[in-house]
């Protein structure tokens, strides 16, 4: 596939007459699978169902995705086991009642106020891969200390590696849910039930403007007003808490190759755009320079497409002075989807690309 390519799934009803459609526009086209059902049913059915003895005790391997309960679990081990150095806290809960913690990473020096990178995962609860990259700059940072002690001097690493469990943990219970994008708040429009809002549509920061739907049943559902889900309230109340010190906040999304900085609301760009370009560009070019993959590099609505109510502009908005979307690679048959063989070195290239960030932010900032 090219840049410009994209991807569609269309029902067996509407095959045909898609079809048709594409031919009138003159669209060039090619079916990637005639039975989606089928491949993704095999796809999930190859997903590691059974717990690995120890999972959340000690190290988590790149060799499995990992439930919710088993990532708390590992980030609790963490902070028992270098309680000088690592620190959780609980931060609020989700919708379905289950905890959101942040893990703390510092080099124990015990110095208070240092500036801050704030890192979150698993805001869309079907991307996978982005709790995973998470995870595995946990363990550099605490595991790997020696080595990245540098990213620690300054910096104080406040890292939520799960936004929306409840999510998350939905699409793991079968195939029709493995594509499931949102939150799981129950929402009734004309007597039917949908769930979820967007939790990246429900920021209070051109809320529900363009590239957000009113309709509970669309994907990128806004919510029924800003701050809606208790999801987003956390990751908000933690920027508003973070924002003095905040110099870089960082969201990990898939997919599709992109390091993204605002405006996502407008085509705008912020005054310190050249800032913004020089983080990301580092990330990018680190990347490119080891693996040779390519991320696009820019504002989220010139490089990618406008969306209002996102995380990274609200983020940018109440103080931190970089803000970046980060859309890891895709793999699988719809992207989101990449096979368990796949994440080591999906994760330890974002790995890479995070750390250039970093080191870029150290010299700037
Ligand atoms: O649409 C999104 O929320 C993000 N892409 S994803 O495929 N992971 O859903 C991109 C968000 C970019 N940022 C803004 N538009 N503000
Ligand atoms: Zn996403």
């Amino acid at each position: 596939m090219s840049r410009k390519d994209a991807r569609v799934v269309v029902s067996p009803e509407q095959l045909s007459s898609f079809k048709s459609l594409l031919q009138e526009q003159n669209l060039i086209y090619e079916l990637l699978s005639d039975n989606l059902e089928a491949v993704l049913a095999k796809e999930f059915a190859q997903r590691s169902l059974v717990p690995l003895p120890q999972a959340g005790k000690g190290r988590l391997s790149t060799e499995r995705y990992y439930t919710h309960e088993e990532i708390m679990n590992y980030i609790a081990d963490l902070a028992a086991r270098f309680p000088k150095r690592v620190f959780v806290r609980t931060v609020g809960w989700s919708y379905e009642q289950r905890a959101l913690k942040t893990i703390t990473i510092t080099n124990g020096d015990g110095r208070a106020n240092k500036k801050v990178v704030f890192v979150d995962g698993g805001f869309h609860a079907r991307e996978w891969i982005s709790p995973a990259a998470v995870l595995y700059m946990i363990d550099q940072l605490v595991e790997h200390f020696e080595e990245n002690a540098y990213l620690l001097k300054d910096y104080d690493w406040v890292i939520q590696p799960m936004v929306n469990p409840d999510g998350y943990e939905h699409t793991q219970t079968g195939t029709t849910a493995r594509m499931f994008r949102k939150t799981r708040q129950p929402y009734r429009q004309l007597g039917l039930t949908c769930y979820g809002a967007d939790p990246n549509r429900n920021f209070d920061f051109h809320w529900n403007e363009e590239g957000a739907s009113s309709s509970p049943c669309m994907d990128t559902f806004a919510g029924p007003h800003a701050f809606s889900e208790p999801e987003t309230i956390v990751i908000r109340d933690l920027m508003h808490s973070l924002a003095d010190r905040g110099v870089m906040y960082l969201t990990i999304h898939s997919y599709g190759n992109y390091l993204l900085y605002p405006w996502g609301w407008t085509s705008d760009l912020p005054d310190t755009w050249q800032d913004l370009d020089d983080v990301a560009r580092a990330g990018g070019d680190a990347i490119e320079a080891a693996t040779g993959t390519v991320y696009e590099v820019g504002s989220s609505t010139n490089v990618l497409y406008i969306a209002a109510g996102a995380s990274d502009d609200y983020g940018f908005y109440a103080g931190f002075n970089v803000s970046i979307t980060m859309e890891l690679s895709g793999g699988g048959s719809l992207g989101f989807n990449p096979p368990e063989s796949s994440i080591e070195s999906f994760v330890s290239e974002t790995w890479i690309g995070v750390r250039a960030m970093a080191e870029k932010l150290i010299e700037k900032y």
